[in-house]
């Protein structure tokens, strides 16, 4: 049997490099060698709240840039989470086996938690979510960046506690993180990680972002009080920028090395902004071609949730058979 990946993005604001880099890219890439569901997880993204009207739009787009980065409808579903509710009903059932110390010590709840007023229920519980996400659908590899590992290792730990109360039901999950990018750092701040909703001004590229706007974000980045690129003392500035550059042109360390010791930064900046503009022009050109036509978009979003909604539906009953929970009568 050809092996199943699944994972998945929010749309909870414009994708990012990051995002690209540590997990939209290497779907691109791997999607061929498995059977493979990447998810809209719009039930993730209003953990937090979304504007709705943000959030209508932000789906449509994520869906669009799936497309023109690669994600090719005829092999690979890509899949609005809220369209199978299996999603929901499943979460709800692993929710039942999860001990609340599990979900406390999630590193991404504490983070997200800590920068709102008010924390709601389902903060607490989106990786009880994220793990119904996956194993719903049996996946045997989730590629994520490296935030999300943790995530991934709690929907084994679950997939593990529920076999082990009611017998063998799930597929262990692995997680697949890409060499190069799977912790893209803030352009303003490299301590902290590049993300959708971090709203200081030149924090990240976005997939959209005009030429103009990356080259000018690039070139305001955080760098350190070197000049020029020593591998020695770098600090994470520069290596982050040098992490882009890498992810993007798949350049080995050795060349890395050679290339840019002792560029100075300037130039090294300059280069990243080229490297990067480089592999968003033609993924915009695409988006807009893509986007032109708003049905071919909601065509390819039904026919994948038609295509998943079975094995999604066969998981559930499986559960509830096991767990006791009513199914009619064979
Ligand atoms: N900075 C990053 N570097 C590499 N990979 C990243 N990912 C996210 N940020 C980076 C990976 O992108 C996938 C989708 O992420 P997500 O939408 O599930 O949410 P997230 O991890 O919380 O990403 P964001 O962009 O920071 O969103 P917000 O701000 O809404 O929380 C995942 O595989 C993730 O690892």
């Amino acid at each position: 049997m050809i092996p199943r990946v699944l994972s998945g993005i929010q749309p909870s604001g414009n994708l990012h490099i990051g995002n690209y880099l540590g997990a939209l890219g290497n779907w691109v890439k791997m999607q061929h060698q498995f059977e493979s569901i990447f998810c809209i997880v719009d039930l993730h993204a209003i953990t937090v709240y979304q504007k709705p009207e943000e959030l209508r739009t932000s789906i449509r787009e994520m869906a669009g840039i799936f497309l023109a980065a690669g994600i090719d409808p005829k092999h690979s579903r890509i899949v609005v989470q809220s369209t199978v509710p299996a999603h929901s009903e499943l979460a709800w059932l692993l929710t039942c086996v999860t001990p609340m110390g599990w979900l406390e010590r999630m590193t991404q709840f504490k983070a997200k938690a800590a920068a709102q007023e008010s924390v709601g229920d389902g903060l607490f519980q989106y990786p009880v979510l994220m793990a119904a996400d996956i194993l719903l659908y049996q996946a045997n590899l989730v590629p994520v960046g490296e935030d999300q590992m943790q995530h991934v290792e709690l929907a084994r730990d679950i997939a593990q506690r529920f076999n082990s109360l009611y017998g063998e039901t799930f597929v262990m999950p692995a997680t697949k993180i890409a060499e190069v990018g799977a912790r893209i750092m803030g352009l303003d701040d490299p301590t902290s990680k590049m993300s959708k909703s971090a709203t200081g001004a030149g924090h990240r590229v976005g997939l959209l972002d005009p030429p103009e706007k990356i080259k000018k974000t690039i070139m305001k980045a955080t760098t350190d009080s070197n000049s020029a690129v020593d591998f020695e003392t770098m600090g994470p500035g520069v290596r982050n920028l040098l992490s882009i550059f890498q992810a993007f042109s798949g350049w080995t360390n050795e060349q890395m090395r050679q290339h840019f010791a002792g560029l100075r930064y300037g130039d090294l900046k300059k280069q990243v902004a080229e490297m990067t503009i480089s592999h968003l022009e033609p993924m915009q050109t695409r988006y807009r071609e893509i986007t032109a036509d708003p049905t071919y978009l909601d065509r390819i979003l039904q026919e994948g949730a038609d295509i998943v909604t079975p094995i999604a539906n066969s998981t559930v009953e499986l559960v509830k058979e096991r767990m006791g929970i009513y199914t009619k009568a064979r």
